[in-house]
């Protein structure tokens, strides 16, 4: 018997993985360049029907900055920013999660401090923010951030939105867990204030392991991790005004504060959901102390967060890594987790092959009671299914799946804040809602003919060619 791929360890990343975001995009095979010059009001608009990385080089009324967006929408260019294959992605990135952090390469001084803007010259509003959605009055800062956790010193890393409203001042959501307890230790010390700085334009693989979302606060920083799933030490360097290391390689660094005293009201949220939930939110102000960046032409990355864009991927790729290893743990040899983002980033797909009846209720179960929110609807697929193709995933439910035995129902579970359809809990816990989940058994079952699945085609299905005949 063969050792069943789960249980050997995956190819090592590609040693020429760029360390930087602009070399990254430079050698990227399909990168969409946009020379042409472009308003900031059509960014979101335009990234939006892209796959591929975008990167727009003419910004109306922004000379001097670039801007790029879809680093990691598809499971193609997931993989190039780990540097493995499509085949190889998932169980690389879930076997390197299960491996130590890497230290930092400590420098001095990198090409994210060539320009360094403080005092009077910081301005958020000169800088190349897009708004995201027709309701949105201001500017919406989406930089991955790091935040030093003031009892253990180790970091935490999310993608907080910033709604710029002034030269100095932007109100950030800080939805997050962990940011959330880090902000209390700072208040609870006795600080009014905790320092941040937003990482803008790193690369992809740094923004996939700071959306990590497991228990690890007690042992490292997101950050600490990159090194891993790269496969090489990250540089990092001291900030110009805070105390904090920020990454040498950025393309821009923004330094400042999360002040602790008081929230203010905003509702231009944008749900993975792709709905304007939760309506509102109450959040604190961020300061920004400096703003340091490259020289030449620094590059913003936006993260357009609706309709289709790495805002329903990105925050979901570690957590398909983290399924991956608890299905396999269970004996099951998976082909892939994905949570697609036609499925509002409230639903999940798991594919895999099974020994016996048994197997996928705990499979449905275990992705079911996932620590996350987003996990209400979870399908259960075989290999054969395409699972990039909501119409074939679909047609595994309506042609493989009994809702008279094949479906579990659990009511009363943690509903997700952006799913319209969950129940609002009593107001002292909004935005938090109520829900049932749903699993959904679509596999070809043991009690079924295997022979009634054999799908069919016609003669010379994929062989021949209409264009051949225009
Ligand atoms: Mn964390």
């Amino acid at each position: 018997m063969t050792t069943p791929v789960s249980h050997q360890p995956p190819p090592a990343p590609l040693a020429s993985l760029e360390t930087s975001l602009r070399d990254y995009l430079e050698n990227h095979e399909g990168l969409v360049r946009i020379s042409k010059p472009v308003k900031l009001d059509d960014i979101g608009a335009l990234s939006a029907q892209v796959d591929d990385p975008i990167l727009f080089e003419n910004i109306v009324g922004r000379p001097g900055f670039r801007l790029t967006d879809i680093h990691v929408k598809n499971r193609r260019n997931q993989a190039r920013a780990i540097g493995t294959t499509p085949a190889d992605y998932l169980r690389s990135l879930a076997y390197r999660l299960r491996q130590p952090p890497t230290p930092f390469a400590m420098v001095e001084k990198g090409p994210a401090r060539e320009v360094v803007l403080k005092g009077d010259e910081v301005d958020l509003s000169a800088l190349p923010i897009p708004r995201h959605k027709e309701g949105d009055k201001y500017p919406y800062i989406t930089a991955t951030n790091l935040v030093r956790d003031p009892e253990t010193g180790f970091y935490n890393s999310c993608n907080a939105g910033t709604t710029v409203v002034g030269r100095q001042r932007g109100l950030i959501s800080i939805v997050t867990a962990h940011t959330n307890i880090i902000m209390q230790k700072y208040a609870a010390r006795g600080h009014k204030r905790m320092p941040i700085a937003m990482m803008v334009g790193v690369p992809p693989a740094y923004e996939i392991m700071a959306n990590y979302s497991g228990l690890h606060m007690d042992m490292w920083g997101e950050i600490d991790m990159v090194g891993t799933i790269m496969g090489k030490p990250i540089e990092m360097m001291p900030a110009e005004t805070i105390d904090l290391l920020v990454p040498a390689q950025a393309e821009m660094i923004i330094e400042g504060y999360v002040r602790l005293d008081e929230r203010f009201e905003v509702g231009e949220v944008t749900s993975p959901s792709k709905y304007y939930l939760p309506q509102r939110e109450w959040i604190p102000e961020f300061i920004p102390a400096a703003i340091t960046m490259r020289e030449d032409r620094p590059i913003w990355r936006n993260h357009q967060t609706c309709p289709d864009t790495d805002h329903q991927t990105l925050p979901r790729l570690c957590h398909e890594a983290i399924l991956y290893n608890r299905l396999t743990e269970m004996g099951l040899q998976v082909k892939d987790v994905r949570f697609p983002s036609w499925g509002g980033a409230l639903s999940c797909i798991i594919q895999f092959d099974y020994r016996h009846d048994g197997f996928v209720n705990d499979a449905l179960m275990a992705t079911m009671g996932a620590p996350w929110l987003n996990t209400k609807i979870v399908v259960a697929v075989s290999p054969d299914t395409n699972i990039e193709d909501a119409g074939a995933v679909y047609h595994a439910i309506a042609s493989r799946c009994d809702p008279e035995t094949d479906i579990i129902r659990v009511p009363k579970t943690r509903g997700s804040l952006y799913d319209p359809s969950a129940r609002s809990l009593p107001e002292e816990f909004y935005p938090f809602r109520l829900s049932g989940k749903m699993g959904i058994d679509a596999t070809i079952k043991r009690r079924q003919d295997s022979a009634d699945f054999r799908p069919a085609y016609p003669v010379n299905w994929g062989q021949v060619r209409l264009s051949d005949y225009l």
